[in-house]
């Protein structure tokens, strides 16, 4: 048996760096806005007594981390200082650090792992404004960089301007796109996108979708209608239903969510607009209530600014000074 040993290149390892530290100064609103609080709670103090517990618990839920959330993190925290664990504030802070991950751990072990079908659909839902159309442009100029021929669907007919917004971002990053006129029906649209991807013979196929439908029955409908169809033509198509949050939004994000868990399936959660928010804690609350992985978080308005969620970076990159 022959063992590799495989050395990160230098490049290879600036190039990370670089990526970190972007994430970071984009993050820094939320840095600025819960961590930094609770550094000064902590500075100069070395004594944990319940009332530094209690205002940490204070600042996570400031920070939009939900109640349940946060009381599954601080009973984690006092189990271990019972226990003797957790010695001073410095080893409080670590340890809160660590719960935090693991809160992420549990969701992202469901996350989509390979791409295995081909080609492999996508289908964007979530309410109006939240980013869907920009995570599509986003995650195309991704896949693509990777080598990857993708194709997108405007299936959000509602207005003209969001299917000539996705033309645009087609034309823009080399991605074609397929549409048909404003007004005309999302599933017919989605059922030409399956067979000019089957034609194309397209690794990637995004949909976007429209997510202003008057009442939840509509809403369901007009998603059923369009997986139906799209599973039709497509053996197993969606493969994934990413679902886009808005962090500015805070726990109303959650909310939504709940409504559109309850219109279709949903396979992973796009968090956009994380540089909006100074109370990043709703990574965590999303994460925890509604048990279901987070696969990318959106970090400004840039074709870069979309990453995979690492959960252990980005709670370093929030905890790191
Ligand atoms: N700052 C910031 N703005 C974003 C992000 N993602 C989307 N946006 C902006 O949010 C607005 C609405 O996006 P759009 O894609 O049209 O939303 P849609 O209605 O859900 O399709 C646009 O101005 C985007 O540039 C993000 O991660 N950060
Ligand atoms: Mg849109």
């Amino acid at each position: 048996m022959v063992f590799k040993i495989f050395k990160k290149g230098e490049d290879q390892k600036r190039k990370e760096q670089g990526v970190f530290s972007r994430l970071k100064e984009r993050i820094s609103k939320s840095k600025e806005g819960f961590i930094r609080q609770m550094d000064d709670l902590l500075l100069g103090k070395r004594e944990i007594d319940p009332e530094v517990l209690e205002e940490i618990e204070e600042i996570l839920v400031m920070a939009d981390m939900g109640i349940s959330t946060v009381q599954k993190v601080m009973e984690g925290l006092q189990r271990e200082i019972d226990r003797g664990d957790i010695g001073d504030t410095e080893a409080l802070r670590n340890h809160l650090k660590g719960k935090i991950k693991e809160i992420f751990l549990e969701s992202q072990n469901k996350r989509t792992k390979e791409r295995e079908h081909r080609p492999h659909v996508i289908m964007v839902v979530g309410v109006n404004g939240v980013g869907k159309t920009t995570t599509i442009a986003k995650l195309a100029y991704r896949l693509k960089n990777q080598g990857k021929k993708v194709l997108l669907v405007a299936a959000d007919t509602f207005r003209a301007a969001a299917v000539e917004q996705l033309e645009a971002w087609g034309e823009k990053i080399g991605v074609p796109v397929i549409s048909q006129k404003a007004g005309s029906d999302p599933s017919a649209v989605a059922f030409d996108g399956m067979e000019a991807a089957k034609a194309k013979d397209v690794d990637v196929v995004i949909v976007d979708t429209a997510g202003r439908l008057h009442t939840q029955v509509n809403l369901m409908k007009e998603l059923q209608k369009i997986r139906r169809v799209m599973g039709k033509r497509v053996e197993g198509a969606p493969h994934e239903v990413l679902l886009v949050l808005d962090a500015t939004t805070g726990q109303n994000a959650l909310s939504q969510a709940k409504t559109f868990l309850e219109a279709t399936e949903v396979t992973g959660i796009c968090l956009t607009k994380l540089d909006g928010t100074a109370k990043g804690g709703i990574v965590a609350s999303i994460a925890h209530e509604l048990n279901i992985p987070i696969e990318y978080i959106g970090i400004g308005e840039k074709m870069e600014d979309l990453r995979p969620f690492e959960p252990n970076e980005f709670v370093e990159a929030l905890f790191e000074d």
